[in-house]
């Protein structure tokens, strides 16, 4: 199998890659950010529960987010393998993907790294946040928040990949096109 961890913070174009990456790989997306969404929209408990923790730009709980992942994975057994959008996102969370891929008899074969600069993703985001209607999106202050988020808990696990020898960083400035060349190259060399 196939699984990709396409990472980097807020706004990094994580999104926007996946949906190139799922079709020329023909894998599965797993969004956490998404999925919660999704259980935000059908109004489910846990959607209550994501809501106002979203809204702030701050971390849903791991054990909400493993819980989901575990069970997509369930649903999926027969895929190509995974593309993981947003997910790992605290040490936590990275260790129980290993564990739950090595349930699987399979592992994460690569973590790709977005590299954007702050000032690139709050033009980004506050841009999608004109029309996206995402509470997250239409603040200044949320969106800095959300990227310490990513600087406290988020951007360590870079050491855990590559003390796995699986972490590949990729300029993310640059044309769409352009930096899924350079993803499709470092994939395709796997
Ligand atoms: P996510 O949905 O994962 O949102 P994100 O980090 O903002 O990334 P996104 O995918 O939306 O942005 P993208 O880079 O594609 O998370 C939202 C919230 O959900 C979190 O704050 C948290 O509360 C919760 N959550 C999710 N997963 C969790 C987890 N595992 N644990 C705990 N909580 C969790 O795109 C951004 C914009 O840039 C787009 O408008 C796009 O068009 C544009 N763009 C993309 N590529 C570009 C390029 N090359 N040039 C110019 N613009 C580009």
């Amino acid at each position: 199998m196939l699984n990709i961890v396409l990472f980097g913070p807020p706004g990094a174009g994580k999104g926007t890659q996946s949906s190139l990456l799922i079709d020329k790989y023909n894998l599965i997306h797993l969004s956490t950010g998404d999925i919660l969404r999704t259980e935000i929209l059908q109004g489910t408990k846990l959607g209550l529960e994501a809501k106002s923790i979203m809204d702030r730009g701050e971390l849903v709980s791991d054990k909400i987010v493993i819980g989901m992942i575990s069970s997509k994975l369930d649903n999926n057994p027969n895929t190509n393998g995974f593309i993981f959008d947003g997910f790992p996102r605290t040490a936590a969370q990275a260790t129980a993907l290993d564990i739950l891929l090595k349930e699987k008899g399979t592992s994460i074969s690569a973590m790709l790294s977005l590299k954007v600069a702050d000032d690139e993703l709050i033009r980004r985001l506050l841009e999608r946040g004109k029309n996206s209607g995402r509470e997250d999106d239409k603040n200044e202050s949320i969106i800095a928040n959300r990227i310490n988020e990513y600087n406290n808990k988020t951007a360590p696990l870079k050491e855990f990949y590559s003390a796995q020898g699986k972490l590949s960083e990729i300029e993310g400035i640059g044309s769409v096109k352009e930096i899924a060349n350079n993803l499709n190259n470092v994939i395709d060399n796997i």
